[in-house]
């Protein structure tokens, strides 16, 4: 799994704020067809039996087809449930508590929106951190963008650990994105709103760097 986490440039969200229960599967399944092989369930304030469902249905699907499955949130569920990975907020308490919580094999990601925050990120030893929003998002609404000027020096920090820059990324921002220097990154909303995700997908991924 690290080594799938290694070398993903692209990261895809089943975000539940854009996709009606029965597009989850199609959905997870035109991520990985596109080229995504880490792809996280995000459903902020879904009731947690139908969070679980979905959680379940991903991970099998993710596991047939080696792709890597996420758990936002949800670190005692991903335990449960055996998922590859779980992602926390900045709110989502110690990554030292979640890994207890969730054992030694599976990994954790932080959403970090500072270069001070990817830092204690990967002091804590996180998996992979998130990095935004680089631009103002609806899918987070009110959280303040911190633009692109930090993203080479934090890069070089983190060395070999994955950092994923995220927020209000799409086939247009994309290119300033990487001259400010990311090598990876998240794209929610417009890549769940395109008419061919895995077309889109792979269309990303044509633009990032092997
Ligand atoms: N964390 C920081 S920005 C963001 C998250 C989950 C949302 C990014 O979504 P989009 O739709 O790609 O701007």
């Amino acid at each position: 799994m690290k080594k799938i986490l290694a070398d993903c440039r692209l990261y895809g969200i089943v975000d539940m704020g854009y996709t009606k229960p029965e597009q989850v599967l199609p959905r997870t399944l035109a991520l990985i067809e596109g080229g995504v092989h880490i792809i996280q369930l995000r459903a902020k304030g879904v009731e947690l039996p139908l969070v679980k469902k979905w959680a379940i249905a991903m991970q099998a699907m993710c596991r047939a087809h080696r792709a890597v499955f996420v758990l936002n949130d949800y670190p005692e569920m991903a335990a449960e449930i055996g998922a590859d990975a779980v992602h926390v907020g900045q709110d989502g308490g110690s990554l030292e508590g979640v890994r207890k919580i969730v054992g030694p094999g599976v990994l954790v990601g932080r959403s970090t929106h500072s270069p001070q925050q990817a830092l204690q990120a990967r002091e804590e030893g996180a998996d992979y951190i998130g990095f935004g929003p680089l631009f103002p998002t609806g899918t987070k609404p009110g959280r303040p963008s911190i633009g692109l000027q930090d993203i080479a020096a934090t890069q070089q920090h983190m060395g070999d650990m994955p950092m994923f820059c995220i927020g209000g990324i799409n086939a247009t921002t994309l290119p300033q994105v990487l001259q400010a220097g990311a090598k990876r990154v998240v794209i929610v909303s417009w890549l769940l709103q395109q008419a061919d995700i895995a077309a889109a997908a792979r269309k990303v991924i044509s633009m990032l760097e092997p």
